[in-house]
């Protein structure tokens, strides 16, 4: 039997049909009857193409505009009634600017469309920390994308009558898909239309409006209010050999292989001493004060909306086999004629034939080169993983002109959106209402530079902990637009999700220790060292369980360890090496702290970031102040 949809439901969407001008309003309950209904249209509409049931059962590929590719940061602003953090924190903008530039780009867009009420429950079912919200769209691909992201329908109903009608309101319409009229805005003091507004996009973060708006930008408002934090984490589950039980949140920017670490095996040596890895989560945690001293974590999502490149079964064979049992949507992969799918860094070798992201279709014509609408010659480079465009430069679109970007199968920032359940490494405890007691905590970014950012440090104070996630940097990715490469200071991996200024942000993190006896351990960690001819020293993915491990060791004061003025470090003997040999110039620039390795200029590019926030709390600026005179000293 389906559930009462609360008044409150009915009315707000009724008036959101009369902004939009809808033609009918479709409340979505997330049956498997009506998703397939949907998908099926999709399909009709050409928006999805199915792909072959025999590889990829019940999954579809789709491609977004050229220009619709990943979060407008630009555009996405917090609206408050004072503007207190003077774009420091986040892009500002007032209730009227929304309501006189904004509101208008609503006004009649889902002319002639349908609009569809996306009731999505953000966290498991029956937990005082999940949260509804409910989205009106006129997108049918964003419908789809948020039936496998949230407990969508009848759960989020349920949890609606059971809080006395009370959710957040998101209104999006895509309408043109204007880039140049693109706007996601967020109202934490609330507004008399909705709560948050996305327009002229349908990309996940800016459209899919439970994941950032909802979860991180607008819950961290509440969580401050309320005493808990809403976080940019994964979330992991460690069973040591005694079968000790460790629950872990890591905080990376976008693009920074947060969902391989999520889903991470352990190196061979590991599984056969008994370490056992499982996943609860890729990208959001809501951690809440719990009566057992400690914070826990639930996970708001109920699927992963993942990077395509990159992923294989080497790097992420869990994800991999996640995609394989099907109901997966990718958006903005190459597709081949026989109904498969392709991105760089699936298979070593491209397919012979295939149509990349922008629809325009490849061929292979020679041992390693295609040719893109017969007018483009392109090479393969097998070990890079990568093309070079070798002639009819002049075919590309403007923005592969003098080609720094170089053309690819599928976009960069290509994405596949697939169910948690189907994880094989999805650990049980993944809904449990109550969450799970979290004991360690890591922050990381790219970090390039040689002996630079170790590869595992670890926090001698909490003080210390908030001061090394708020001075996190990392190189830019494909997730958000601006120069992929330049460092970007990007505190708590937060920075295109603050809610509030950053300086408060702070000091509710350092207020924690009031509420919370057991604080997690906190560390940084950097998988991304380079040599100097640009190479990576450190192999990642499966690797990585080495420095979880030390950690996990350090806390139980077992493991070897070296004070230093940027944390406590392994050295060259504290990580199991196991199985794995690299040279000791490579050990000791990942373990070691390397003074010379370019601290002073670290040290003084932190400050300058610190600087442009004037009212940084003084645990953050003191902790500064100790590690620029710890490395005078040097
Ligand atoms: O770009 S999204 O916000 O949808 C995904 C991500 O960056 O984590
Ligand atoms: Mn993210």
């Amino acid at each position: 039997m389906s559930v009462k949809i609360h008044p409150r439901v009915t009315d707000w969407a009724h008036q959101m049909k009369g902004i939009t001008g809808a033609n009918k309003v479709i409340m979505l309950d997330g049956s498997p009857a009506q998703r397939s209904r949907l998908n099926q249209a999709l399909v009709k509409s050409g928006a999805f193409q199915a792909l072959d049931p025999a590889k990829w059962p019940n999954s579809y590929a789709s491609r977004s505009a050229p220009t619709d590719t990943a979060r407008a940061e630009d555009k996405t602003l917090m609206v408050y009634s004072e503007n207190r953090d003077n774009n420091r924190s986040f892009k500002y903008m007032s209730p009227d600017a929304a309501h006189s530039d904004v509101l208008p780009l609503f006004k009649n867009a889902m002319n002639g469309r349908d609009m569809f009420v996306v009731p999505a429950l953000m966290g498991p079912e029956g937990s005082s920390l999940s949260r509804a919200l409910v989205q009106v769209t006129d997108s049918p691909y964003v419908a789809a994308n948020m039936a496998i992201m949230s407990r969508m329908g009848d759960p989020a109903l349920r949890h609606i009558n059971e809080n006395n009608g009370v959710f957040t309101r998101g209104l999006h319409a895509s309408a043109d898909l204007d880039y140049s009229k693109l706007y996601v805005l967020h109202f934490p003091e609330g507004d008399p239309i909705a709560d948050i507004w996305s327009v002229n996009s349908a990309y996940g973060g800016n459209a899919l409006q439970g994941k950032k708006c909802l979860a991180l930008r607008l819950a961290m408002t509440q969580a401050r209010a309320e005493g808990w934090l809403a976080e940019h984490m994964l979330i992991l589950k460690i069973k040591d050999p005694s079968g000790k039980t460790h629950y872990l949140t890591a905080a990376f920017p976008s693009a920074c292989g947060k969902t391989n670490l999520a889903m991470l095996n352990p190196p061979t040596h590991f599984a056969q001493q008994g370490w056992e890895i499982t996943t609860l989560g890729d990208d959001i945690a809501w951690l809440k004060p719990h009566s057992d001293g400690t914070l826990h974590a639930i996970n708001p999502e109920n699927g992963m909306f993942g990077v395509a490149p990159g992923t294989n079964d080497q790097t992420n064979g869990n994800m991999m086999d996640t995609l394989r049992r099907g109901n997966v949507i990718f958006t903005n992969v190459a597709t081949t004629p026989d109904g498969d799918v392709w991105w760089e860094g699936l298979t070593p070798r491209p397919p012979k034939q295939f149509h990349d992201w922008r629809n325009r279709e490849w061929e292979q014509i020679g041992s390693n080169t295609w040719a893109i609408d017969r007018q483009v010659k392109v090479e393969w480079n097998e070990g890079r993983g990568s093309w070079k465009v070798t002639s009819g430069e002049e075919f590309l679109p403007d923005a592969l002109q003098g080609a720094k970007e170089l053309p690819n199968a599928a976009h960069p920032n290509s994405r596949f959106t697939v169910a948690a359940s189907q994880c094989p490494s999805l650990a049980q405890e993944w809904e449990n209402p109550d969450g799970v007691p979290i004991s360690l905590t890591l922050f990381g970014g790219r970090r390039p530079e040689f002996g630079l950012i170790p590869l595992v440090s670890a926090a001698q104070s909490w003080e210390q902990a908030v001061y090394m996630a708020t001075v996190m940097g990392s190189a830019m990715t494909a997730a958000a637009f601006g120069a992929v490469g330049d460092i970007r200071r990007d505190a708590f991996a937060q920075l295109p999700f603050m809610g509030y200024p950053l300086p408060d942000y702070l000091r509710h993190w350092l207020s924690m220790p009031q509420s919370v006896r057991h604080l997690p351990q906190v560390a940084t960690v950097n998988w991304f060292q380079r040599d100097d001819e640009g190479r990576f020293i450190w192999h990642g993915y499966g690797d990585n369980f080495r420095a979880l491990e030390w950690l996990i060791r350090l806390g139980e004061g077992s493991a070897p360890y070296l004070d230093s003025p940027v944390g406590r470090l392994p050295g060259i003997n504290g990580l199991d090496m196991t199985g794995y040999n690299m040279p000791e110039k490579h050990l000791a620039a990942l373990t070691t702290f390397n003074p010379e390795a370019g601290w002073p200029a670290e040290a003084d590019s932190r400050a300058r970031h610190l600087a442009k926030y004037p009212d940084m709390p003084e645990a953050v600026t003191n902790e500064q102040k100790k590690l620029a005179g710890a490395i005078n000293s040097f």
